[in-house]
């Protein structure tokens, strides 16, 4: 695939031309057509092959000049213009990139003043209290600076929720397409959906456990072999992440499937709690008087037998959840099936890749009763965010595609939360929408009494259905601004704001621990995609498992409501 090495290139390109003001509407350019490369499904040596030049430029944002750079990338595997460039500034853009507040301007200061061109070198000049001498850093962002590094560090190897699940279908259906192998489970955090995975864990009974393994080993993803046994095999992954396979008795499926499920804190609990009833459990079964009665029974079994409810995936943490079965209060969790609407999407308007009414015909085969269009407000003009005027005009498009198609959209944005709190569209046009979503976008490292306050402001103008990501963290990239979520709270249960549990699968915000500790109020969440294109839709279920992983019911959940009910909620 060329796409993603010249997108690379285009974005450096972006990072080095748009601090100089000459060269920024270039700039912008390049970052333009990074992003369209990054996501078009077509790779652009094939259209060149096929169209020659006039292909390239079919590429929205690709003009002669560019389509020529991508001509010569081609044929020599490099572009002069950028080997330039880079011998002027060999900065490891994306590196830096991972610490919070981190931009092109910052790293060429810091590259010009300390020659730093990677985390190895921030860390080391970091540590020796170089940065907060350099204009425009200071003390404070220093600490900031190692806090975020060793926050990386000890992330280090953990992979996101989305990739893993997508890794372990394609093992699974790989694998269960042989004659030999019966049965195949998820199991491990990948089946407790937490947020990061340190590695992913696969269970399967088979008639064949050699044969099995030899299968697995041949996966196409598979880099090397870890460990080869015939019950327990290790390969690892591309993706830099490890599979661990185990070939299990079929007899004991159900306390297999227990225990490596975990948490590990969870089973521990487990097993003393079968101890104190004369019960002994482990991976092959529920044994009473060295007799296995768990034999062929499922794990719901298991924990009946043990007089527990029956304890969710997503709840096992060891975090009251085992306290709570024991007095049969385990409660009804939601599940992707009760969700009826997304309320957070972007569109070509703003930022986003396609036009409405193709989202509109993606969310019709999600069978949806209604969606949101919210993009962007004109505060983030590097998501392209639009005015009033351009929201008045875009709702006629709206009205227009409501009549056509027997799915309810409703009008909306993502409105900026400015500086001091306010909104960043008229009263106006916010009082023609039907559900605002309201997110901190910019400015976002204050002092926690200020942007708790500025949040609250945001609320305290009545307009705000949805509080969007609400910490803004971005998972092993940026930790969440500091916030007080318990004030934030009171506030959304008095002016009716839902919380959001955004579902893109770097943010999961709020997370499970946020969700658990708001939900001692009275308020409402909305699991949204924030998709920014069609295929964004599927993300639902990382929010879904989020929102298990706090415990929620459906009835906390505005987007489980049927229209009616939905459109009482968002009323302001
Ligand atoms: P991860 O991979 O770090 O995201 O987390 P897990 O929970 O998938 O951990 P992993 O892969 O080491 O083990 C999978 C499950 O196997 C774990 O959740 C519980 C079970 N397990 C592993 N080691 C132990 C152990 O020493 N004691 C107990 N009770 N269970 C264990
Ligand atoms: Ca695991
Ligand atoms: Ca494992
Ligand atoms: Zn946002």
């Amino acid at each position: 695939m060329s796409n993603s090495e010249i997108a690379g290139i285009f974005e450096n390109l972006y990072n080095i031309l748009s601090i100089d003001e000459k060269t920024k509407f270039e700039a912008l350019a390049y970052q333009r057509v990074a992003r369209e490369l990054q996501s078009m499904p077509d790779d652009v040596s094939d259209l060149y092959d096929k169209y020659g030049i006039g292909g390239l430029m079919k590429i929205p944002g690709v003009g002669k000049g560019i389509a020529q750079h991508i001509i010569e990338y081609l044929k020599t595997g490099k572009i002069e213009k950028y080997e330039k460039i880079k011998s002027e500034y060999p900065i490891d853009f994306k590196d830096l990139f991972r610490i919070e507040g981190l931009g092109p301007k910052k790293a060429i200061l810091l590259y010009k003043k300390l020659g730093i061109k990677n985390l190895n070198d921030l860390k080391k000049a970091a540590e020796e209290h170089k940065i907060a001498d350099i204009p425009g850093f200071g003390k404070k962002s220093e600490e900031l600076i190692l806090k975020n590094i060793s926050m990386l560090a000890s992330l280090h190897g953990r992979i996101l929720l989305a990739q893993g699940l997508n890794e372990a279908r394609k093992i699974i259906s790989y694998l269960t397409k042989s004659d030999f192998i019966d049965r195949c489970f998820i199991a491990g955090s990948t089946r407790r959906m937490k947020e990061t995975l340190g590695d992913i864990d696969i269970l399967a009974t088979s008639k064949d456990s050699k044969k099995t393994m030899d299968l697995f080993i041949n996966f196409e993803d598979a880099r090397s072999v870890m460990i080869k046994g015939e019950t327990k095999t290790t390969i690892l992954l591309s993706t830099g992440v490890t599979c661990d396979l185990r070939v299990i008795n079929d007899a004991s499926f159900g306390a297999a499937l227990q225990y490596f499920t975990g948490s590990k804190d969870h089973n521990i609990k487990i097993r003393k709690i079968a101890i104190g009833n004369n019960y002994k459990l482990n991976e092959y079964g529920l044994f009473y008087n060295d007799s296995n009665i768990a034999a062929s029974k499922d794990e719901k079994f298991i924990y009946n037998r043990l007089n527990m409810d029956y304890i969710p995936p997503e709840m096992r943490e060891d975090r009251g959840e085992i306290e709570l079965a024991l007095q049969h209060r385990i409660p009804e969790l939601i599940s992707l099936n009760d969700i009826k609407g997304d309320l957070h999407l972007h569109t070509k308007e703003s930022d986003g890749l396609n036009t409405t009414e193709e989202m509109v015909n993606a969310a019709l085969e999600k069978r949806y009763e209604y969606i949101a269009m919210t993009n962007h407000t004109k505060n983030l003009k590097i998501a392209h965010g639009i005015g009033d005027q351009d929201f008045i005009k875009y709702f006629d498009t709206v009205d227009k595609l409501n009549q056509k198609y027997k799915i309810k959209i409703l009008k909306g944005a993502e409105v900026d939360i400015l500086k001091d709190g306010s909104l960043d569209l008229k009263d106006e046009t916010l009082g023609q929408m039907d559900c605002v979503i309201a997110s901190v976008h910019m400015n976002i490292s204050m002092e926690k009494e200020d942007m708790t306050q500025r949040v609250i402001n945001a609320i305290k103008t009545g307009k705000v259905n949805i509080l969007g990501h609400p910490t803004g963290r971005l998972i092993n990239k940026r930790s969440s601004y500091e916030i007080e979520l318990d004030e934030v709270s009171k506030y959304c249960e008095k002016y009716k704001t839902a919380l959001e549990i955004n579902s893109s699968p770097e943010r999961l915000d709020l997370n499970d621990e946020n969700i658990l500790k708001t939900s001692k109020y009275n308020v409402y969440y909305s699991i949204n995609t924030d998709s920014h294109n069609i295929y964004g839709y599927d993300f639902m279920e990382l929010g879904v498992g989020t929102a298990r992983r706090g415990w929620l019911g459906k009835e906390k959940v505005i987007n489980t409501m049927d229209l009616n009910g939905l459109m009482k909620f968002l009323k302001k």
